[in-house]
């Protein structure tokens, strides 16, 4: 994207002086209750996280990684978990780099912010020469494969990035993406549910810090989707700002998370000579809002900062401590105690809402039930298999597949054949099932697969 159709030209909109509009206690906590040192474990002090951006090309600069190590608890891969640099070829997925981050997070005892499953930049060429379709299919099964991979360790995925348009429409941006049908948002958040039921779902975006025409169109998706069921449980504030967040930007945090998900800063970074006050300010909106569960900043210094020349971050090209920084931690560290907070553990998944087909008979100890998200041309089935009234060791699940159907991946089971009358048994891992509990396996396949069965037995 170009720096100038962001929100770069929003300072003068965004004169107030934000911290007496937010009317957020200023108080600091007295250092006689052992304010916190780093940024990590301040913002642990009310349940929330502090994290950052992470360029895997600079895991092996020692003042980066000791700055990473010390001050950040999440981290969010900068450009390695997008599509170009997963699928770089169609069906060929390369997770080299992505990985090369998740595991320096989880060996320092760090979460994962997933960025991003679906975004009409840095498509790989292939894609970008796509349409209809046949994009539509690539694209979930992009959803299913990535998120599969990195299933069970990602605290949040940003599974659709930056579809809105700027400006006062308040719709969709056009794309290919968007021209396979309105409906790719939320077959893409089903598709992320199902390949991984752990992970929150967000939708991220960027000039939408304030209550404007975008953000409104967003708020208005959200809503649309918590009717439907459609699962989400994140919205992404970028807020990548100039001098100032806007005054209603503590009120815009507020409006998403009364809808019933929770709001992250997932992109922060903050140019012009009033950087300290405005990232202190940013930083109280999170604290005052109980559902805005963290923080990310773009990158770690100045020089590791995609706005170049802007000095938009919180470390000098040395890896110097900014007055921004201490701004931040100040405010981070006049969090009360009480500051209410919402578990950070995964959201129970929400029931989806496409057809279920009715529980089959138990004809060996278990029952299956299909779940499908379907669209024009393929589909996910999340199956569900419970154990009747004693427990199963081992599991066995067929699903006639209509006619044109065929499997094309699948997950937490093995399956013979992928056409007509398919059967599936247990992996390793979820053979054991306790009587009445329940385990999910799942497949995506093309064409259409409405009104599939599943019949349970025990093996
Ligand atoms: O910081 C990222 C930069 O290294 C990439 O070149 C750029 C490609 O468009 O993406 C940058 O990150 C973007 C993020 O993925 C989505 N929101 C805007 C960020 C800044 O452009």
């Amino acid at each position: 994207m170009k720096l100038t159709s962001r929100s770069f030209s929003r300072a003068a909109l965004a004169s107030a002086f934000l911290a007496t509009t937010l009317g957020v206690s200023l108080v600091l906590a007295s250092s006689a209750d052992g304010a916190a040192s780093t940024l990590g474990a301040a913002a642990a002090q009310s349940g929330r996280y502090f994290g950052t951006a992470v360029a895997a090309g600079k895991l092996g600069d020692s003042t980066y990684v000791n700055i990473l190590n010390r001050e950040f608890n999440m981290v969010t891969a900068e450009n390695e978990m997008k599509w170009d640099a997963t699928e770089p070829n169609p069906g060929q997925f390369n997770y080299s780099s992505g990985d090369r981050i998740l595991n320096h997070a989880v060996s320092n005892g760090k979460r994962v912010r997933g960025h991003a499953l679906l975004w009409y930049q840095q498509e790989p060429g292939w894609a970008q020469r796509m349409e209809g379709a046949g994009l539509r299919q690539a694209m979930m099964n992009h959803v299913t494969q990535v998120a599969t991979h990195y299933r069970g360790k990602i605290y949040a995925w940003d599974v659709v990035n930056e579809a809105f348009a700027d400006g006062n429409s308040g719709g969709r941006r056009d794309s290919n993406l968007q021209r396979t049908g309105n409906d790719w948002i939320e077959a893409a958040f089903r598709a992320a549910r199902a390949a991984d039921p752990g992970a929150k779902l967000c939708y991220n975006d960027y000039n939408t810090d304030g209550i404007n025409a975008k953000s409104t169109g967003i708020y208005n998706m959200v809503r649309d989707f918590k009717a439907r069921g459609v699962p989400i449980d994140c919205v992404g504030i970028q807020s990548h700002l100039t001098n100032n967040a806007p005054s209603d930007y503590q009120a815009n945090l507020q409006r998403f998370a009364d809808l019933g998900v929770d709001v992250q800063i997932t992109e922060l970074d903050i140019s012009g000579a009033n950087q300290a006050n405005a990232y202190a300010a940013v930083t109280r909106a999170c604290l005052a809002v109980a559902r805005c569960t963290g923080i990310t900043v773009w990158g770690i210094r100045d020089t590791d900062s995609w706005r170049t020349g802007q000095n938009p971050l919180l470390f000098d090209g040395s890896g110097n401590k900014k007055a921004a920084y201490n701004s931040v931690l100040a405010a981070l560290n006049a969090a009360t105690p009480t500051t209410p907070t919402t578990p950070t553990t995964p959201t129970t998944p929400t029931t989806p809402t496409t057809p279920t087909t009715p529980t089959t008979p138990n004809p060996g100890g278990c029952t299956a039930s299909v779940s499908l998200n379907s669209w024009n041309g393929g589909f996910v089935a999340t199956v569900k298999v419970t154990a009747g009234g004693t427990p199963l060791t081992g599991w066995r699940v067929t699903t006639p597949l209509p006619g044109g159907a065929a499997v094309t991946s699948s997950w937490s089971a093995g399956n013979s054949g992928t056409t007509g009358n398919v059967s599936w048994s247990n992996v390793s891992y979820n053979g054991n099932v306790p009587a009445g509990q329940s385990t999910e396996f799942g497949f995506q396949g093309t064409g259409s697969a409405e009104g599939l069965t599943a019949t349970c037995s025990a093996s």
